[in-house]
């Protein structure tokens, strides 16, 4: 399809302006800089607070029309940011995560312990990121799972092209009629503020807001909380007959389900990680991560097949 066309330019002041340091840090560096004395450029408390609302409100009104928005920053759709923005850097890529902290469960392996286990071959976007690892034939083992994520994280939103707004929640979908399909079609994502839809029932009319994309792509994971939101909301949409369901852990069957089902669910729609394991009804695979990364990967090749038609 052709992807509508994104007529706004961007604000100016979103262009990155990296500075550098009057002085070098290097040179002024010593012990003697910290003993007693040490001085801060001034600065006014309003100084802080517009530079913070300046950048904010400017992004975010820059990203009412993104090119992708990607709901979710866990493994499966941090790796799909990664790979689009990366391969892409002309689409503007806007992702949502509900949590103040990005990243989903990829801080911990399994039962709460540090070390990440990923399936060979995903083990190549480890050395696309220069993540070090103990390499285990079959398999290989970072460290601690949040070397692995916190460099996805930084390399992610090093990117000029991705925008992150985290603690703010994707509440409800765009859905309209598509007139070249007869049928519908995710035009977007309905959004508000994390701590504002966790009380919807505690306050009425609170409102959301809106980001038109012509590729979604929904990473929410497995039914929780917030998980699986796109899933869920398709069936009541009734773009999806039923939840097939997440079935129990089976590794050898769960990891390559993920990653062949990764695909456009619904028009506009994709789908990534463990979200799929609700939609499909394929098994969980437990704390191994390279079907999330594959997963991701793949959804990103899918949203530029999508965006090139
Ligand atoms: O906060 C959620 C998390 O960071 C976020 N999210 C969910 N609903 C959202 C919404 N709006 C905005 N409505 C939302 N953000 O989505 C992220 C999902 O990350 P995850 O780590 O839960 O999912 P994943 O598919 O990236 O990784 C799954 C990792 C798992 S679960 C599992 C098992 O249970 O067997 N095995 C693995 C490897």
């Amino acid at each position: 399809m052709a992807p509508v066309a994104v007529t706004e330019t961007p604000t100016p002041s979103l262009q990155p302006k990296i500075q550098q340091a009057a002085t070098p840090l290097q040179k002024d560096d010593t012990y003697e800089n910290y003993e007693g004395s040490y001085k801060f450029a001034p600065i006014t408390e309003a100084e802080v607070s517009r530079a913070m609302i300046k950048r904010y409100f400017n992004t975010m009104y820059d990203r009412v029309i993104s090119d992708v928005v990607i709901i979710g920053a866990g493994s499966a759709g941090l790796s799909c940011a990664y790979k689009l923005g990366s391969t892409r850097p002309d689409l503007k890529i806007t992702i949502i995560e509900a949590n103040v902290a990005p990243g989903g469960g990829a801080w911990l392996g399994g039962q709460l312990m540090t070390p990440m286990v990923i399936r060979k071959p995903a083990d190549r976007f480890l050395r696309e990121l220069g993540v070090e690892y103990e390499d285990e034939g079959h398999y290989v083992v970072v460290k601690h799972a949040a070397l692995f994520t916190s460099t996805l994280l930084s390399k992610t939103l090093a990117l000029p092209n991705v925008v992150l707004m985290n603690a703010t929640a994707v509440e409800d979908l765009i859905i309209h009629a598509d007139p070249k399909s007869q049928g519908q079609r995710v035009g977007g994502v309905v959004t508000n503020w994390t701590l504002v839809a966790l009380n919807h029932d505690t306050q009425s009319c609170m409102d959301p807001n809106t980001i038109t994309a012509p590729v979604i792509i929904s990473a929410t994971g497995h039914d929780g909380p917030m998980g699986a939101f796109s899933a869920k909301r398709l069936v009541s949409a009734g773009l999806l007959k039923e939840l097939g369901n997440m079935r129990g852990l089976d590794m050898n069957r769960a990891e390559p389900a993920i990653v062949n089902g990764t695909r456009e669910v619904a028009p506009g729609l994709i789908m990534t990680g463990m979200e799929l394991s609700e939609h499909d009804g394929s098994n969980r695979m437990g704390p191994t991560f390279g079907a999330m990364i594959a997963s991701g990967v793949k959804a990103a090749y899918e949203a530029i097949r999508i965006w090139d038609s």
